[in-house]
């Protein structure tokens, strides 16, 4: 991998102007400066241990319809990627700063949560009143007890929640800047599923959007159109003409700015970037992970397809050819050696269980080897300077 050299040059102005302008206009979440704290302890901890550090980001984000929010839009991820990846981290020796959505999986006790079975359903009492894993689980469960444990009593993981896309951005971009003592050192696994689109605040209601004129009818405006007003509401272009525009809810939503920009020139500028590109059609994939990598100039850009996520992804980094990350298809890791193929698999060759084996297993060696060479370029980059 040939590392982008992080550029000396501010974002240029339009993207400050963006940033400028999204942070100011879209209110930090209540508890964006105790995060911060806990971070910036967890950082310097690290820092000063001189370890490697790594930000991965999991989950989706919210984009709320209210201010007082009852509604709002969501997406599909549970966080797999982001917790799977955390624990492997782990493993490799990185502190892990875990930035996720709330409720979304955790690391380690990702392995009890989220699933059909119900934790309870992992215990049986045991002697004198008290609680034990059932033996067929306990082998298991006291392995990932043990590296949870350790994790924590080490300092190795701070765990942080977000929830909606505003909250996301602000918490990213505070992390971001305070990794910066960490140079090199320090890598960004974008890995959380972030909205594209979002409600400006200006357009936002304050309070639940309502499916009736009964409010207006208590602050006595007039309650129901005349019968010429409510012809007036149909229009010709509507799609569905049998009901009133009026009594529709038509969302209309904003691009989210692309802050990649912003994080790899200002925020982090020494970090290495590794972000995700996920899509749903094979043809475009590997064009849009290149597309992305072009526009923000960071180092790895993973891409990956909704349906085929959890057998393979697609590394594309500048100066190296694309490199594709497989769990063979009997699922696990020692069926078969990667397999050769050098575009996407056709989702339905896919058995229709997931794979014993985990990605996560393959990407996070594969990435950190990428950041060894990315610290090793880097550091003989500052000794010529
Ligand atoms: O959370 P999950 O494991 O179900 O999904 C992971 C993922 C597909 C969200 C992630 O691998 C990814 O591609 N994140 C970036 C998505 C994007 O904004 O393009």
């Amino acid at each position: 991998m040939i590392p982008h050299t992080p550029s000396e040059s501010p974002p240029s102005n339009l993207a400050a102007l963006a940033e400028d302008h999204y942070f100011s206009a879209n209110p930090p979440p209540k508890d964006l400066q105790k995060h911060i704290k806990l971070a910036k302890d967890f950082i310097e901890f690290h820092s000063k241990a001189g370890r490697r550090l790594v930000l991965v980001t999991s989950g989706g984000t919210t984009v709320p319809l209210e201010k007082q929010t009852v509604r709002f839009i969501d997406n599909f991820s549970a966080g797999t990627r982001g917790a799977t990846s955390a624990e492997y981290f782990l493993e490799a020796g990185y502190a892990v700063l875990f930035l996720h959505r709330q409720f979304s999986l955790l690391p380690y006790s990702r392995h009890y949560s989220h699933a059909t079975d119900c934790f309870l359903d992992f215990l049986r009492e045991g002697p004198n009143g008290s609680v034990v894993a059932r033996d067929e689980d306990a082998g298991k469960m006291l392995n990932v007890l043990r590296k949870y444990r350790e994790a924590r009593d080490k300092n190795m993981l701070l765990v942080l929640p977000f929830v909606s896309i505003s909250d996301y951005l602000h918490e990213l971009r505070g992390i971001a800047q305070l990794m910066k003592p960490l140079g090199p050192k320090g890598l960004l696994y974008l890995a959380a599923a972030v909205s594209d689109f979002f409600v400006p605040p200006e357009r936002m209601s304050e309070h639940k959007i309502q499916s009736t004129d009964a409010v207006e009818a208590f602050n006595k405006k007039p309650s129901k159109p005349s019968a010429s007003e409510e012809e007036e509401t149909f229009d010709n272009f509507d799609s569905s003409p049998s009901v009133p525009r009026s009594k529709r809810l038509v969302v209309d939503l904003d691009p989210v700015p692309k802050f990649l920009k912003n994080l790899v020139e200002g925020w982090s500028p020494e970090g290495m970037i590794v972000s995700f590109k996920l899509e749903t059609d094979p043809k475009i994939l590997v064009h849009k992970a290149k597309y992305s990598l072009d526009r923000y100039q960071h180092h790895l850009v993973i891409g990956n397809l909704l349906s085929t996520r959890k057998w393979e992804v697609v590394f594309v980094s500048p100066g190296n050819p694309d490199k594709w990350i497989r769990i063979p298809q009997g699922g696990k890791l020692d069926d078969a050696k990667e397999a050769e193929k050098d575009e996407p698999l056709d989702p339905k060759s896919l058995p229709e269980q997931e794979p014993e084996a985990e990605i996560e297993s393959l990407i996070i060696p594969a990435v950190a080897e990428l950041h060894t060479k990315y610290i090793k370029t880097m550091e003989g980059k500052k000794l010529e300077a």
